[in-house]
């Protein structure tokens, strides 16, 4: 390990001016900064940079970074408190955070700091980045969504916490074994841990079970929940710094933990294993995220799960409050409280609770205060996904908040009968509690004063179908906020080469305000800049083929087109219709090896549901359909298959660059928004998708001379069900979907999937081709043609992703959360 320093003497003339002074505050931050991670590796690890492993060195590193963010969030809350300011706090049963060291260091500027540091010391900063597990603490678009918030949040000095659950195991690692999905626990805390802040001075009691005790006293009515199941929720801090801001959000994870629960007896009998049974049952509520994020399941853990972040977050927050505030009088004008998809709904009923039983307000009173303070986005129209919980289990679970759903639907669907002249109909529809089951959305807009979607075209569905009736009762709470992503950290971190490009032509203030991208616009007729651009994209490629060699030893074609599909495997996101349309081009390659077309790579990445059965056979025909063309010497030139392993967020990080085409193909309709088409466009690939969600917004950014939209609307998506669909019909009439089709009966790399042949021509349950991948089949390859044959165009091309690059500015998350905080919850940035 080399200890050479490049050490310099400043110069009288140098002190004088502006640069050398930052200069010499750097090398005395420098010094600092070399001075405590020495220090960390003696106290943590009792050794010196010369005898620590890189693992101590990465955790020694993050935790002076922690230290960091330490100082810098006491600072920010000083002045929060000062201000008197409103917060938010933004409640999410998931935070997909991924890596923090890198964007940490990038957001309070010390890359280069660190990097100088360690490199004197023999380490590659780059490489300590690698020894960092991802948080995987989600399960895709809407955890994601919430670790970009917490990042814009910070960088706008908006003073925020977002609220989730201590998970110990997150998303399941993902592990192919002869084509099927092999789901491993995700062990990350060993790892995380270094970020993780325990607050054990601050833990509250949630309560389960038991029954509720109703007493007169001279106070009033007294309610207790008596004989019940007592778990303590215990918060660890996680800070997210802003970048070139004073702010820091703090993200608060609960971790559940038992209430002295030892049971002495068992133990003096020998019997250690009951003895803290106790133990293991309460911790089970934190122990694993649900892997499902596309159908609903009434399990009863995972309905403990959600009321375990809901109360103890609302307790949290109540305290905070009644810290500065002798009242709950001015809650709404003081606290913001986000309700993240329905998964956090209960928030309303646990508030309501501590407001009446434990600050004596009226219903009324308690119920005009909370609906100011909470606003809820949905995420999903999915029917399947929509949260149900049965009545008997919220009932025996979670009794005095079931007595409050229970009044507060007793309240509702009266107003609404008296409203609509005894449309029992709308009443159906709308109440929180009907068929036995409890419904989670319409509790969470009849709690809210503001129902937002997350594209324009969701939110309009949201109006006209899925909460037609909430939008006729109560028009005024219902609004749009288009998604957005954290682009310092989806363009400049993880396009180092393209953000350099773009501070060199248009400068870097579109870091701070992403609109700003559109000055690239100026450059689309500069040669030069469209052969950088084309230059750039290419080096990602080689880069990203190198790192997948040295990971799996699989070889890439970089001269090839980079086609990406990379989500969450689900039927209605169509990987199956992608999938055909390379069994159709794979054919015709072998009927004419030689045909003229451009070398295409398709690189698929996916995590299914374990449950999932149908999406797993998807991946397993993917896998297959790609070891049978790489068996071709001569198609496999031409045509390269590869299904990545394990998606993640810093998988994400490394593919979004290397792009050239992002598919986007859902089943118009059906995709709330999509956040992975903003990180491709803004890294320059150009989309080919359906007129779903946010690429609704996309294609009107970009014109349609720069993206390549097919397939039905989501109106004549409706009318064809309408009209009764029948995919034998396309079938019939398109000859290379037939023979796509059929293939999968022939069996690929040896396997048979005429499972997925007889799902989509006759159907499981009747419905043959649910989310119509014969429907489009025809026009995705009309539009897929056109866009080959444009790309041998490499100048035109380089135009095409130039104006996405300008015109992505838009889906910069930041813009997202300022509508928020203007529009909904009413906050203001600390000065
Ligand atoms: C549902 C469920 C059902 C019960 C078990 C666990 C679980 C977990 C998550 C979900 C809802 C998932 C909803 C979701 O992720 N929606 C995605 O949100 C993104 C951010 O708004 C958006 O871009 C995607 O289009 C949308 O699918």
């Amino acid at each position: 390990m080399s200890n050479k320093t490049n050490k310099k003497r400043t110069t009288k003339k140098e002190v004088a001016t502006p640069v050398t002074k930052a200069k010499a505050a750097s090398s005395a931050n420098a010094i600092k900064v070399e001075e405590a991670i020495v220090d960390k590796l003696s106290r943590h690890f009792g050794a010196s940079f010369d005898e620590a492993t890189k693992d101590q060195v990465y955790k020694a590193t993050a935790i002076t970074v922690k230290d960091i963010l330490l100082a810098k969030k006491r600072e920010f809350k000083q002045a929060n408190n000062k201000s008197g300011g409103k917060r938010v706090y933004y409640l999410c049963m998931e935070f997909l955070v991924g890596r923090s060291l890198k964007n940490n260091l990038y957001n309070l500027g010390l890359t280069d700091v660190y990097k100088k540091i360690l490199a004197k010391h023999g380490y590659d900063l780059e490489e300590l980045y690698e020894m960092e597990p991802d948080a995987g603490l989600g399960n895709g678009g809407l955890g994601r969504l919430a670790a970009c918030f917490m990042d814009s949040l910070a960088s706008l000095n908006y003073p925020a916490t977002g609220f989730s659950i201590l998970y110990e195991y997150g998303l399941f690692r993902q592990k192919i074994v002869e084509g099927w999905q092999i789901e491993l626990p995700d062990v990350w805390l060993p790892g995380g841990e270094v970020w993780l802040s325990p607050r054990t001075d601050k833990t509250f009691v949630v309560k389960f079970g038991g029954r509720i005790n109703e007493t007169w006293t001279d106070e009033g009515l007294v309610t207790e929940q008596v004989d019940c199941e007592e778990v303590e929720a215990v918060p660890y801090d996680m800070m997210i710094s802003g970048a070139d801001s004073k702010g820091v959000s703090v993200l608060r994870v609960w971790r559940s933990r038992d209430i002295d629960t030892f049971d002495m007896n068992s133990f003096s009998r020998g019997d250690y294993a009951r003895a803290t049974l106790g133990n293991n049952k309460a911790e089970l509520i934190s122990k694993v995220l649900y892997p499902r994020d596309s159908h609903y399941e009434g399990k009863e853990l995972r309905l403990k799960q959600q009321y375990f972040l809901v109360s103890a977050s609302a307790q949290n927050i109540i305290a905070d409050h009644m810290k500065y505030y002798p009242t709950l009088d001015n809650f709404a004008d003081k606290v913001a409280i986000h309700i993240n998809d329905t998964h956090p709904a209960m928030i309303v009923p646990e508030l309501m609770r501590i407001f009446m039983d434990e600050h004596h307000y009226s219903w009324d009173d308690a119920f005009a205060i909370i609906t100011k303070t909470l606003a809820y986005t949905n995420h999903t129209v999915l029917a399947e996904a929509l949260e149900k919980w049965p009545e008997d289990m919220m009932m025996r679970l979670l009794p005095r908040i079931y007595q409050i759903i229970h009044e507060l639907n007793e309240r509702h669907c009266k107003r609404i009968f008296d409203k609509f002249s005894g449309d029992w109909n709308k009443c159906a529809h709308m109440a929180l509690i009907s068929g036995g089951l409890v419904h989670m959305a319409n509790l969470s807009i009849i709690g809210s004063h503001s129902v937002n979607g997350v594209s324009e075209l969701h939110s309009e569905i949201l109006k006209k179908s899925v909460f037609k009736d909430f939008y006729d009762d109560t028009p005024e709470k219902f609004t749009n906020v288009t998604n957005g992503i954290a682009h310092r950290r989806w363009l400049c971190q993880s396009n180092p080469r393209l953000a350099a490009l773009l501070d060199k032509t248009i400068g870097g203030s579109y870091k701070k305000n992403g609109p700003e991208l559109i000055k690239l616009l100026a450059f689309s007729n500069d040669n030069a800049i469209l052969d950088k651009l084309t230059e750039i994209k290419a080096a990602n490629k080689k880069d990203f083929a190198e790192l997948l060699y040295h990971d799996s030893g699989i070889k890439l074609n970089p001269d090839s087109v980079f086609d990406v599909q990379v989500k969450r495997l689900h039927e209605y996101k169509r990987q199956l219709l992608n999938a055909l349309q390379i069994i159709a081009l794979y054919l015709d390659l072998k009927d004419n090896p030689n045909l003229d077309i451009v070398p295409q790579t398709y690189l698929f990445a996916a995590k299914a549901a374990p449950g999932y059965d149908r999406a797993k056979s998807i991946i397993r025909l993917i896998v297959d359909l790609g070891e049978e063309i790489a068996k071709d010497p001569v198609i496999s030139k031409k045509l390269q298959v590869v299904f990545l392993e394990n998606y993640r967020v810093t998988m994400a990080e490394q593919i979004m660059p290397a792009s050239d085409i992002s598919e986007q193909i859902s089943l118009a309709g059906k995709e709330a928004s999509g956040t992975g088409n903003m990180k491709l466009m803004i890294n320059g690939a150009i989309t080919l998708g359906t007129l779903d969600g946010a690429n609704v917004e996309i294609s009107e950014a970009v014109g349609k001379d720069n993206i390549y939209i097919f397939g039905m609307t989501d109106k004549e998506v409706e009318d064809r069900w309408r009209d009764g669909y029948n995919p034998y019909k396309y079938y019939e009439e398109n000859h290379r979907l037939k023979r796509a089709v059929d293939y999968l009966k022939q069996g690929i790399n040896g396997n048979d999937f005429s499972d997925i042949h007889r799902y989509l021509l006759v159907g499981d349950h009747g419905i043959a081709d649910p989310y119509m991948c014969l429907a489009d089949f025809g026009d995705y390859c009309r539009a897929r043609y056109e866009m080959l044959n444009d790309y041998k165009n490499q100048r035109e091309w380089a135009k095409k992703s130039l104006v996405n690059i300008a015109s992505a500015g838009r889906f910069a998350a930041d813009t997202a959360i300022k509508k928020y905080a203007d529009e909904i919850w009413g906050i203001k940035p600390i000065k």
